[in-house]
């Protein structure tokens, strides 16, 4: 880690930290809230690696108010969290449930009261199960509901939620939800998937209009993009690098940016006008980045036209990603090259690390590797903003430990160890560290 002082950041840049609903809230049958793919996901033996679920997870539903005072404590101006949808509807289609909600509305008054804005996403992978007992994203109605359930809530939040996220990550909800079955609802298509990727973009595109008509706020996706560095120098593997490009960096923005699917990645359910409904304007991108991927050519037959292979030579964290800090940097710079005038203010809206953090004899919890990531990640993006790229936010995934998805309890990621018996938040050492970058601004 380099020890010249970090460069100052634009005035009114947004500081903040991320999280979602199903992996910190834990209270799954609270309230009236309905089971999501996730709670059938994680009952279902043999998918998590622990053997956990997320029926408790980090209890925030019944300890916001720590988890608030916590993000005082850090200084920052936003935090992000999703809205589980089965609490606002919790068969996916209807009327709200107004217990579901009170929980928003007393989280985003605590939240506005400690200084912080409320920065919401709205769907981050834990569809309503009825929806999915319906065909989920594969059917197009899932478009009309997730833009019902975005009305729904804009209705009682709208006035205080300072940024809308329409939806997380849509390509991981594609290719690990649906084309391999690894996360929920497990679903195992491969490139049969492809009406998911069309279906979630054109909720977005309808979910904004209804944000639109409810809010002021400016509205967002939230999208994960990794640098294709190529294996190999033949025609078949620079073919490879543009598919994989295409299928992880492109599938989703092209569209979006108004510019159509990327060429031979045209879902065959697109109908009339979608097109024009996914293209709705919207006010910043996010940005979530954790590594780049290496690919090239199927050494063998394979459905699919790359190979992804581990990049070697960079230190890894406890997911076995590499650490590239400058392939945030270069993402950025990538897409204002890519989509110019057409690409809206950026903010990152996941960036961070997992790493076996644990108390030592003191009970303290030192991440030196955290701070190292942060701190060459942040590193990054001043960069980017210094070749021009209009970069206005940066959130570290994330807060606290969580329930990380098909890994269970087993991959840690917080500025705040959470001990999953006890409950008891300890503050990491780059939580100190990550407030000392907050104060200094
Ligand atoms: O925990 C996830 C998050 O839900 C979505 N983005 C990646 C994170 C780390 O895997």
């Amino acid at each position: 880690m380099t020890t010249t002082p970090m460069p100052a950041f634009p005035t009114g840049f947004r500081w903040g930290v991320s999280t979602s609903a199903y992996q910190i809230e834990g209270a799954a049958t609270a309230d009236g809230r309905g089971p999501s793919i996730w709670d059938t996901f994680a009952h279902t033996p043999g998918r998590i690696a622990d053997h956990s679920t997320g029926d408790v997870t980090c209890d925030h539903y019944h300890r916001h108010r720590e988890d608030v005072a916590l993000m005082a404590g850090l200084g920052i101006s936003a935090y992000r969290f999703s809205i589980a949808w089965p609490r606002v509807q919790p068969r996916g289609t209807g009327a709200a449930n107004p217990a579901g909600l009170d929980f928003y509305d007393r989280l985003v008054d605590d939240l506005l009261a400690a200084g912080i804005d409320p920065v919401a996403t709205l769907f981050h992978w834990d569809l309503p199960q009825p929806l999915e007992e319906t065909g989920g994203w594969l059917n197009r109605d899932t478009a009309d509901r997730f833009a019902e359930y975005a009305d729904l809530t804009a209705a009682r939040l709208g006035d205080r939620v300072k940024l809308w996220i329409t939806l997380n990550e849509p390509f991981v909800h594609l290719s690990l939800g649906h084309a391999t079955g690894v996360h929920a609802p497990g679903r195992f298509l491969l490139l049969d998937a492809f009406p998911v990727a069309h279906h979630q973009l054109l909720g977005h595109g309808l979910a904004v209009s209804a944000l639109r008509a409810r809010s002021t706020s400016p509205v967002a996706i939230a999208n994960n993009y990794s640098p294709v560095v190529r294996y190999g120098d033949t025609d078949a593997d620079r073919a490879a690098a543009l598919a994989y490009d295409a299928l992880h960096n492109r599938l989703f923005t092209d569209p979006l940016l108004g510019q159509g699917y990327p060429p031979g990645f045209d879902p065959a359910v697109v109908r009339d006008g979608d097109l024009d409904v996914i293209a709705a304007p919207i006010d910043v991108l996010g940005v979530n980045y954790y590594n780049p991927t290496g690919v090239r050519a199927p050494e063998q037959d394979s459905p699919l036209p790359f190979e992804v292979v581990p990049l070697d030579g960079y230190p890894r964290t406890a997911f076995d990603w590499p650490v590239v800090p400058d392939g945030l940097r270069d993402l950025l710079v990538g897409l204002r090259d890519r989509y110019g005038d057409a690409l809206p203010e950026i903010q990152i809206t996941e960036s961070g690390c997992a790493y076996d953090d644990a108390p030592d004899a003191d009970g303290r919890v030192h991440d030196p590797e955290r701070i190292a990531y942060l701190d060459g990640h942040l590193r990054a993006v001043r960069a980017a903003i210094d070749e021009g790229v209009d970069v206005t936010g940066y959130f570290v995934w994330s807060l606290l430990d969580n329930w990380e998805w098909a890994e269970g309890f087993t991959k840690r990621f917080g500025l705040v160890h959470v001990d999953f018996d006890s409950q008891v938040r300890t503050p990491k050492s780059s939580y100190a560290w990550y407030r000392d970058q907050i104060v200094r601004r």
